[in-house]
């Protein structure tokens, strides 16, 4: 009926489908006796109601039985809970970095990508921080789900068992744009995975260089589209040395969308915000974006622009 792709599903599986069953015998079982008791002493049929009251026997039978069920629901609960606790001391260390409204996976050196590449049968620990509000991260085929707490260092375990690809939700609503807070763990043959690694330390030095990959990599297409669609915030098509109408506190202006706007409007967002959009979506990048990252991104930007 399930299948889960991580160690710890069986666990949780068993303890679901335990609590599951439980639910639906009383649910049936309760409505079937109710339906009989409404038609059985329906008072058409004349029957009169018996009246009685104190039974030593019922009060034991129903303090008993819920007591050995919630005690039951409580020994597998923890049975599956306590391995999640365990981390494997081999387990391979990553850092997943929620903010809004993405998901980073940092592989440490400055080794960061969007999805979430494993190999498979290897222990994984993931290490939980937000960068702005609450997040969780949910990977529903590992049957795991933990907070990311700005503040407060969270993790997860796993040992993914099966190769394929995985979906990967956030699922503490996080503002606006919380649903399309998604990503995908891939889980890999052990020397496709080693392949990847090796061909990502390449992109990350690629990144640097290639403003599209600084702005995907930073998440800014996240909210800013790169085909004139509005999202969140204004597009980056046709931005570059185009007149934006702007808010400066309650004053309306106009501005040219030069180098020097666009690295005041990364690093001080609130400062001025183009018309039609809010205030308060969007964070600094000042300890994010090097000013000569920004430059890059300005050269990319210039190329969805016509005027140059
Ligand atoms: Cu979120």
């Amino acid at each position: 009926m399930f299948t889960g792709a991580s160690n710890l599903a069986e666990g949780v599986d068993k303890t679901f489908i335990f609590i599951f069953s439980i639910a639906i015998i009383f649910i049936v079982g309760i409505s079937v006796f109710m339906i009989y008791t409404v038609i059985h002493f329906s008072r058409k049929k004349g029957k009169k109601p018996l009246q009685f009251s104190g039974s030593i026997k019922l009060e034991i039978l129903w303090t008993l039985i819920p007591l050995i069920l919630v005690m039951l629901m409580f020994y597998y609960g923890e049975k599956g809970f306590a391995p999640m606790r365990k981390v494997p001391a081999d387990a391979l260390q990553i850092t997943a970095i929620g903010r809004m409204w993405e998901w980073e996976f940092d592989y440490g050196n400055g080794m960061k990508s969007r999805e979430l590449v494993l190999p498979v049968n290897k222990p994984v620990r993931i290490g939980l921080k937000s960068e702005d509000v609450n997040h969780s991260l949910f990977i529903p085929a590992f049957r795991v789900k933990e907070d990311v707490i700005p503040g407060y260092d969270n993790y997860l375990w796993f040992i993914p068992t099966h190769i394929g690809e995985y979906e990967i939700l956030c699922t503490e609503y996080c503002g606006l744009l919380h649903s399309s807070m998604l990503s995908k763990a891939k889980i890999l043959e052990q020397a496709d995975y080693d392949k990847w690694f090796a061909d990502f330390k390449s992109v990350a030095v690629v990144a640097e260089s290639d403003g599209y990959l600084l702005i995907r990599n930073t998440g800014c297409i996240a909210c800013h589209s790169l085909d004139g669609t509005k999202l969140v915030g204004p597009s980056f098509k046709d931005l570059y040395s185009t007149q934006r109408i702007v808010l400066a506190g309650n004053n309306q202006t106009t501005v040219m969308a030069t180098d020097e706007y666009i690295i005041k409007s990364i690093y001080d967002p609130d400062s001025e915000v183009v018309k039609g959009f809010n205030k308060g979506l969007m964070r600094s990048y000042k300890d994010i974006l090097k000013e000569n990252e920004i430059k890059i991104i300005i050269d990319y930007l210039k190329t969805l622009s016509e005027k140059k």
